[in-house]
């Protein structure tokens, strides 16, 4: 591993009024290093002699820098799995105590940058990384080491790192956000990514940084998508990645492992997957809701119905959702999705189990894990308030990484059509701009309906392949609300196309015809959708053979294919899903 020796912040601000940029010499290599625009208004950084502080020695101990802005709870059950304990940062001096500092960005630039300033930790990671201290940024810890960002600005970063940080052109033919598995191209020899191999990693994020000639040197590695962006940096100990190792699956507890205990020396490498490019997603969903026993389980509907059609009426209980969640991880699900199908009618923060529930799941699934139902607004029995954000930002903070809107979602998206303003007051409004949109999926409840003529209804309709009961050869998909209880006002097409303008990342788009009924998955509503928006589309409903799974990648843009039943009842394993679409030619995470 090599290792550069840094320049003081006071020598680098001195040197800002003579050059944009030049370089910096270590005693065994020349690299290009640490630099301010000049004329630039300096950060908050003072001489690291202020800070005299001596690094903590506990071995077992990694400092975490977690501004509260988001969820980093993912990358604490990550790093408690691979036998850590984790220090908070508390105070700059924090910081410069770290022996291993670890600085998950969650949440927009312009305020991660902010809280940074105010609370003087610009300056402490400044001082830090430039004494070649071990560092890992994650996601947008990597992006904030840049000179600045246009997310929201510009927005001047840390500006350890020569670029700026764009958004990615949808205008390319990409979905954006880029979520899902893709491929890194190893740059250079980094310890740290040393068992990835061909294996994919979870990327989820909509601006990226990009190689040039001024940041070559610190690139380890970087990704295609639309563009080669950077994928990972690394210059002596001083390590930031663009992707989230705490959800990669044991490839990325890999990348924490090395980082955290880099004496580890090669071990065995860990299964080498066919990784070239973003990969389709297979998701496993766990509808959840308390049973009339009271306890809390995994239920399946046909059509929406949960209950067996027995004299007893009972929800169907097909098994616990933490050791369920957990099985899909090992079994090599892409993400894990719960939702709470009752919480519409039931307040979430009220639902205790379900949060438990989640916490639970989180400590052992390395993967992405979403969560829906009963984001909304609520008032209690004592008319305490609670706004949708702190229903979200419950379940982040009980181990989601993205949040589900259903029924909520299309009031919004009513209100948006009706008024042509966005209020900036709904729950995925809100919610997006303080997690990120990439943190937001709508799902889509609809119901097929037949029409004769196109003309006869105001919404998208679709030529259907399999004409319905009269002989209609058009449909359109009506939404529905309350667990497909109430049908509203507004079709598929249009309610995505509404969601996209206010700020979702994704769509899960279910089909209530479709659902649990095995036959596959309906390919005209998912074309229409994911031909529709520029954000990614995780096709719901219907799966019931490893071939459906191929029909629905084959023959539509969907990015991922969720499914529930065959997977719960053990009649198709994820494996055989992967094992055939990789057969087929369609590229999936092994
Ligand atoms: O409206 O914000 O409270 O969210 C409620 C959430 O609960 C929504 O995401 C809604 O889709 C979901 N939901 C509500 N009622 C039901 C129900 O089944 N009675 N489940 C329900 C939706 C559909 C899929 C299912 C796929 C795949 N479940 O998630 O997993 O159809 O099934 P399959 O592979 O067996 O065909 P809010």
């Amino acid at each position: 591993m090599e290792a550069a020796s840094f320049t003081s912040t006071s020598q680098l601000l001195t040197a800002e009024s003579t050059a944009s940029f030049s370089s910096y010499s270590s005693s065994s290599q020349s690299l290009r290093f640490l630099r301010y625009k000049p004329n630039a208004k300096p950060l908050n950084c003072k001489s690291s002699r202020s800070f005299s502080v001596r690094a903590s020695t506990d071995d077992s101990v990694v400092t975490l820098l977690d501004y509260g802005a988001g969820n980093v709870r993912s990358l604490r059950n990550a790093i408690k799995h691979i036998g850590f304990d984790i220090k908070d940062v508390q105070t700059p001096e924090d910081i410069l105590k770290a022996k291993r500092l670890i600085f998950p960005g969650v949440g927009a630039f312009a305020p991660a940058m902010d809280v940074l300033n105010k609370k003087g930790m610009a300056e402490a990671l400044c001082t830090y990384i430039e004494q070649d201290r071990p560092f890992l940024g994650i996601c947008l810890g990597l992006q904030l080491l840049f000179e600045s960002s246009e997310e929201n600005g510009p927005v001047k970063g840390l500006g350890l790192i020569p670029g700026v940080v764009g958004r990615f052109d949808s205008s390319k033919g990409i979905r954006v956000p880029h979520i899902g598995w893709n491929a890194l191209q190893i740059a250079k020899d980094t310890q740290i990514l040393d068992d990835i191999g061909n294996s994919h990693v979870y990327f989820v994020h909509s601006y990226r940084a990009m190689p040039s000639d001024d940041n070559r040197e610190w690139i380890s590695s970087t990704c295609k998508y639309g563009d080669n962006f950077i994928a990972s940096i690394q210059r002596g100990n001083v390590h930031a990645v663009q992707f989230h190792p705490e959800k990669s699956g044991d490839v990325g507890l890999s990348v924490l492992r090395r980082f955290l205990n880099p004496k580890s020396g090669k071990t065995q490498k860990l299964v080498q997957g066919n990784a070239s490019k973003l990969a389709k997603r297979v998701i496993a969903c766990l509808d959840v809701r308390t049973n009339d026993k009271g306890d809390l389980v995994v239920t399946k509907g046909d059509q929406y119905d949960v209950r067996e059609h027995t004299k007893e009426n009972e929800v169907r209980n097909l098994g616990k959702p933490v050791d369920l969640a957990g099985q899909y991880y090992k079994d090599g699900a892409d993400e894990v999705s719960f939702l709470n199908i009752t919480a519409f009618r039931d307040f979430p923060l009220g639902d205790l189990p379900m949060l438990k529930v989640l916490r639970y799941a989180s400590e052992n699934v390395f993967v992405p894990l979403t969560v829906g139902g009963g984001i909304r607004d609520f008032k209690d029995g004592n008319g305490r308030y609670y706004s949708s954000l702190e229903v979200a930002s419950e379940y982040f903070r009980s181990g989601a990484d993205k949040i589900s809107i259903g029924s909520d979602a299309v009031y919004a998206a009513e209100e948006y059509l009706k008024s042509g303003v966005k209020s900036g007051k709904s729950s995925l409004e809100q919610i997006s701009r303080v997690y990120g949109n990439q943190a937001v999926v709508v799902s889509i409840d609809p119901r097929r309906v037949y029409v004769k003529d196109p003309k006869a209804v105001e919404f998208r309709t679709v030529k259907v392949r399999n004409p319905g009961p009269n002989a209609e050869e058009y449909a359109w998909y009506q939404c529905t609300v309350s667990g497909g209880r109430e049908g509203r006002p507004i079709g598929a097409y249009e309610l995505a196309k509404a969601v996209e303008e206010l700020g979702a990342g994704e769509i899960l788009l279910n089909c209530i015809d479709c659902d649990g009924q095995g036959k596959g998955f309906d390919i005209d509503l998912i074309k229409l959708i994911s031909d529709a928006v520029s954000i990614p589309v995780i096709a719901s409903s219907g799966a019931g053979t490893v071939e459906h799974f191929s029909e629905v990648f084959r023959e539509t843009n969907a990015s991922a294919a969720l499914a529930a039943g065959i997977f719960h009842r053990k009649e198709v394993p994820i494996q055989a899903v992967k094992g055939h679409l990789s057969k087929e030619g369609i590229e999936v995470r092994m």
